[in-house]
């Protein structure tokens, strides 16, 4: 059921890459030519080149060890290899959700990327476990994104705090942290903030600001993430986009939205596997639910 749903939500990456691939199996060629057109069709699907080279010269390694090269065999052994590479950057042992300790979790991302959007279902995923969420509307640069992000916290029933438009967006991340951790009675504070792209050194220092207010008013007991907003339509694009946050701002995870919409989902693989952060949920639709942990196994079973 699940599965089937995964299935569908990354149909188009499905069939940009899966079509392809049975064309290379159908017309029967040696298999060093086999591994080089997967190669260029990893490449071709936003794998990204370094990540398919890497992939397909382990291929090749696994199957040097084995006498069966048929169909199933490779694509057995091309899917663990895919699998690896997701797997490599381990996400922690325990659930963020599940996680009995209270936590601040500071979303980023440029415009557009769909950070307010995945704060509303992970607020949904949160209560549903039953903690307490608090949002912090520290998107106080674009016309609505407060509004926006209100609707969500009505949505989920959950308080908000937020501050007038272009006001200091630290401000309100003072705020909320003072609020967080004076009532006591909040789980989970969740912080919107804003991605203008046009003035990387400002949003950059912005952001620095606001960890700094974080450390400073929460105790060194509760738990800190820093979750950055990756659009998986943009492809390559957007994983060269995500380095830049990456090298000022410490990431622990990755949330990929609207790979219900593209059939470039193979970036995933070169976005953990060339920035060394684990993707944690992904986002498969505009609504509330369209929400997924990530799970490595079931994501390449989906798309090959
Ligand atoms: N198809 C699809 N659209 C999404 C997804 N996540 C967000 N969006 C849409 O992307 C657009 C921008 O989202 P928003 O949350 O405002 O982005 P922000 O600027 O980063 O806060 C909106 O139209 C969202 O509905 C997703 O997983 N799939
Ligand atoms: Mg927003």
């Amino acid at each position: 059921m699940f599965f089937n749903k995964l299935k569908e939500n990354l149909k188009k990456t499905k069939e940009s890459l899966d079509i392809k691939m049975s064309n290379i199996f159908s017309n029967k060629k040696d298999i060093e030519e086999v591994i080089d057109e997967i190669e260029e069709t990893l490449i071709l699907s936003d794998v990204g080149f370094e990540t398919s080279t890497k992939i397909c010269n382990n291929l090749r390694k696994d199957l040097k060890k084995q006498l069966e090269k048929d169909e199933k065999a490779i694509k057995t052994l091309l899917r663990k290899e895919m699998t690896d590479i997701l797997m490599a950057e381990e996400i922690d042992k325990v659930d963020s959700i599940e996680l009995n300790q209270k936590q601040v979790i500071l979303v980023v991302g440029v415009n557009g990327v769909g950070k307010t959007t995945s704060i509303g279902k992970l607020t949904k995923l949160y209560t549903k476990a039953g903690k307490k969420v608090l949002l912090a509307a520290a998107d106080t640069f674009r016309a609505g994104a407060i509004e926006q992000l209100e609707v969500w916290a009505q949505r989920n029933n959950v308080d908000i705090v937020t501050g007038k438009e272009m006001q200091d967006p630290a401000s309100v991340i003072f705020d909320a942290t003072k609020k967080f951790s004076e009532s006591g009675t909040y789980d989970v504070l969740i912080c919107d903030t804003a991605g203008r792209l046009h003035n990387k050194k400002n949003l950059m220092d912005e952001l620095e600001k606001m960890k700094k207010i974080i450390d400073k008013n929460i105790g060194e007991d509760i738990h800190k993430e820093t979750i950055m907003v990756l659009d998986a339509t943009t492809g390559q694009n957007g994983a060269i986009q995500a380095k830049l946050f990456t090298e000022k701002t410490d990431v622990s995870g990755i949330f990929l939205t609207k790979l219900d919409s593209t059939a470039k989902g193979g970036v995933v693989f070169s976005i953990v596997d060339e920035l060394k952060i684990p993707v944690k949920y992904i986002g498969v639709g505009e609504q509330i639910d369209d929400i997924e942990k990530f799970d490595a196994k079931a994501f390449v079973e989906a798309i090959i």
